[in-house]
């Protein structure tokens, strides 16, 4: 699959405070028992061209299906938005589903992309600017896990709408997914919304399909992050002896990404040795799948209330509007 990518070239970078901080954190989520890396790290310039690769995967039913659902229900959601409003988009990658909404609404404030991608969200920008030429777009290059300060648009806003398309929620556990949420609520201010993206509880076999495409696009996408603590961290992972494995975890109810360590092995990193047993896995992923109701409940937790709801004939995928319960 790597042939089909174009590789990054390796850049040998002199270690700033960003790397020491990044080693820290990556050595604290290895010496984790079973062992994990957040998955913030598998979008650098590479894992996010990966990650659009996955999007065409026969498979990876989900964008499709969000796609799908968003063209189909567009006129119903830009209704739900108003006029005059601002929005904000957390995890933007390329915009895609975004024009199905730029496209209904004219008189939009301004569109404000964040996204942990600097490649993704600049060649997004362009390109949304260039089909949009009378919108404000605000880029914004941050993880959205973490505090990062607003632009102010040029234009007052009826009211705030936060976009968070593509089941990204999924990556989170419990309570990070309540605090996301509530940071969500936060951006939003009363009168906002949300308009957010799920991907549904179904068949196993299609879950574990999704998640270990036939081409090995995804096994590509979870292995680069072992490439990326090479090139930016100097660690000396072979790639070569982990295996990309797509887990279903029914008590948990999602599919987990996992490396899976071919030999019993020791890696350098930081200056720090770790060791690994045959078949130890570093998980790298978690994507929770929701029911209407379970996805319901967590929202509830953050203050808010489901106010409408899309979906596709086959329910795979839903995308919900939210406002603050009263
Ligand atoms: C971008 C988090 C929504 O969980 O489906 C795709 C990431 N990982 N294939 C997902 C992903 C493996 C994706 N999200």
């Amino acid at each position: 699959m790597a042939g089909a990518v174009t590789r990054t070239r390796p850049i040998s970078r002199a270690s700033s405070a960003a790397d020491a901080e990044l080693t820290a954190q990556v050595l604290q989520g290895l010496a984790q028992q079973p062992k994990r890396l957040s998955p913030t790290y598998l979008y650098d310039a590479r894992g996010s061209a990966l990650f659009e690769l996955i999007c065409r995967q026969p498979e990876y039913y989900l964008t499709r299906t969000e796609l799908a659902i968003m063209r189909r229900y567009g006129a119903e959601i830009a209704q739900r938005i108003g006029s005059r409003a601002l929005l904000l988009e957390l995890g933007s990658g390329a915009s895609l589903k975004t024009r199905i909404l730029l496209d209904r609404l004219p008189d939009l404030a301004a569109y404000v992309p964040v996204d942990i991608s600097r490649s993704s969200l600049g060649a997004a920008t362009r390109s949304i600017r260039e089909s949009y030429p009378t919108l404000e777009v605000l880029p914004v290059e941050a993880d959205f896990t973490r505090p990062f300060a607003l632009p102010s648009a040029r234009a007052e806003a009826a009211r705030t709408i936060v976009y968070f398309p593509g089941s990204t929620i999924g990556n989170f556990d419990a309570g990070p997914a309540v605090e996301l949420l509530a940071l969500a609520r936060s951006l939003a201010g009363p009168n906002g919304a949300l308009i957010i993206g799920i991907d549904l509880v179904k068949d196993r076999e299609l879950l574990l399909r999704a998640y270990d495409d036939a081409a090995g696009v995804t096994a590509a996408f979870n292995l680069n992050i072992l490439e990326r603590l090479n090139r930016e961290l100097g660690a000396d992972f072979d790639a070569r002896s982990f295996r990309h494995a797509a887990v279903w975890n029914a008590a948990a109810s999602r599919i987990e990404m996992h490396l899976e360590s071919l030999l019993s092995q020791s890696v350098q990193l930081g200056g720090e040795a770790i060791d690994f047993a045959v078949g130890e896995p570093i998980i790298t992923e978690h994507c929770h799948k929701y029911t209407r109701r379970s996805f319901g409940a967590l929202a509830a937790r953050a203050g808010w209330r489901v106010r409408a709801s899309w979906s596709d004939e086959r329910r795979f995928f839903s995308v919900l509007y939210l406002e603050s319960r009263g």
